[in-house]
């Protein structure tokens, strides 16, 4: 009999916290629904005291999800936990995640606080939290600096205050697999209670052992993992939920655990997160990369084809490649796209918003016969930030492009509702049509990436754009699509400037 192993899912909180990823209530409540269906068993859905923001969009979810628990960061002040616990209060099952640093540096620089003064903060912020649910998971921050007979004593007094998950983070992704491995093994055997909570890690990918570092972690007694869709997180990120989960289940004569997983969700959670933040999956990232399995890639085929075990190791269509087919055409009704958005976990919330997306898909249908689960999600992306509250949008460009001729665009931005012109002149098109958008803007953003990736294949395939932006330390990732990429810049170069319009979340000085 195998143990249960925890898989929470920390996209929608440490992968947000990476550049330019930020979501909005909308873009989160889609990727958990999405979580939801995939059967993780925790969400953490924010941090509730980043910003009114963030606070709104885990309501929103604790109020949504029913088949997760709902988890809301919190440090270890009493305002952050009130919050955090105001928050996940409509939950069916909540949890509130506080944490505090434990290491040398951590308490002498930046928290000015002597250990002992730690520990009490710790056994407070437990105890707050007890009173909003009695799901209440404790993490030391910086945990892989720290020295460990204080980290029993800080866990301890956390599993006595009532602490039900005590997690383990690698904060800054400096620890190897079997030193990683020897310090859970050295908690659970000396720290007081241990027996009686759940043991958790946290790793970060900074010397790319994150996923190693969690798998030892599993084999020396944790039971809860903590990762993202695709490894998304700060700086390197953290450990990626799809390869721990298919790690343990391929390789289940190693891990004495499994999850609940539902492996054929993982392919269209990826794609779903890689759309929404415009972080792209590098093609041969392991299980949801395009090249991950032996029968895309020509040089194997031969020995596939033969045999499948020759190279795979796992199936495709397990992860959910398989799922990629034709769903829709020009002559599909609403009803056939309304069911096949629900399918996809999209539920738009009123009747019109229905409408104006079903006259999108048909737009789109005329000028791409074959309309594919991913257009669905980027045309729902596209429509998703409502029109009143786009202060920059496109009404009109023309673009020429012509051999041995500049490049030139002409384009018709509503700014605030009043329509401006402009024209540009660039290197290529898309050169031209931002430097046309920015002698309207004049937005004082630079330019930090600017990529395009085919949704689906065919050069009829509708081109994804990102354009990340930076202005005054703030960095924001824009996203476009449409069958003609000039245009799906455009959008893109749009939704960047959108975002920078609203105010950014507070840095909330501190990440386990
Ligand atoms: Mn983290």
């Amino acid at each position: 009999m195998k143990d249960h192993l925890v898989i929470f899912d920390t996209t929608l909180r440490d992968g947000e916290q990476s550049p330019g990823a930020s979501m909005t209530r909308e873009e989160k409540l889609r990727v958990a629904r999405q979580l939801e269906r995939m059967q993780v068993d925790v969400i953490e859905a924010g941090f509730a005291a980043a910003s009114p923001g963030d606070f709104e969009a885990i309501r929103s979810i604790a109020r949504v999800i029913k088949g997760a628990t709902v988890c809301s960061l919190a440090r270890s002040s009493e305002n952050d936990i009130r919050r955090a616990g105001e928050a996940i209060a409509p939950a069916a099952s909540g949890r509130i995640h506080t944490f505090i640093a434990t290491s040398p540096i951590h308490m002498e620089k930046k928290l000015r606080m002597t250990p002992d003064q730690v520990v009490d903060a710790a056994v407070r912020a437990v105890r707050w939290a007890r009173e909003y649910t009695d799901d209440v998971e404790f993490s030391a921050e910086d945990a892989v600096r720290s020295d460990v007979d204080f980290l029993c004593r800080v866990f301890a007094a956390a599993i006595e205050a009532g602490a039900r998950t005590i997690n383990v983070p690698d904060t800054v992704g400096y620890s190897v697999p079997s030193v990683w491995g020897e310090l859970i093994r050295t908690l659970i055997e000396r720290v007081p209670g241990a027996d009686q909570v759940v043991w958790s890690t946290h790793c970060h990918n900074d010397l790319g052992m994150a996923v190693a570092n969690s798998l030892s972690a599993v084999l020396a007694g944790a039971r809860q993992v903590e990762c993202t869709i695709n490894g998304l997180g700060e700086r390197a990120g953290n450990a990626s939920l799809e390869e721990v989960v298919m790690a343990v289940r391929t390789r289940s004569d190693i891990f004495p655990v499994r999850t609940r997983i539902d492996a054929t969700q993982i392919v269209p959670a990826s794609k779903l997160v890689s759309q929404i933040t415009g972080y792209p999956v590098q093609p041969n990232k392991a299980v949801v990369g395009a090249n991950a399995f032996a029968h895309e890639s020509g040089i194997h085929q031969d020995g596939v084809l033969k045999h499948r075990e020759t190279y795979e190791i796992m199936r495709a269509e397990d992860v959910g490649w398989a799922q990629n087919k034709l769903v829709l055409g020009k002559h599909s009704g609403r009803n056939a796209f309304k069911s096949r958005l629900s399918a996809l976990g999209i539920i738009l919330e009123s009747e019109e918003s229905l409408n104006t997306a079903f006259a999108r898909f048909k737009e789109l249908a005329d000028k791409k016969h074959e309309i594919f689960d991913e257009d669905l999600q980027a045309l729902v992306s596209d429509e998703e930030l409502a029109p009143a509250s786009e202060h920059y949008k496109l009404v009109y460009s023309h673009v020429c492009s012509e051999t041995g001729e500049t490049p030139a665009a002409n384009v018709t931005l509503t700014v605030g509702g009043c329509e401006k012109k402009a024209s540009g002149i660039g290197s290529g098109p898309v050169d031209a049509t931002f430097k046309a958008i920015e002698s309207i803007a004049a937005s004082g953003t630079e330019l930090l990436l600017y990529s395009v990736n085919a949704i689906t294949t065919g050069t009829d395939a509708q081109g994804e754009v990102t354009v990340r932006l930076a202005r005054g330390g703030r960095i924001v990732n824009g996203n476009g699509a449409d069958t003609d990429i000039v245009i799906a810049s455009a959008k893109a170069y749009l939704n960047a400037l959108n975002k920078l319009q609203f105010p950014d979340r507070v840095d909330p000085q501190g990440d386990v």
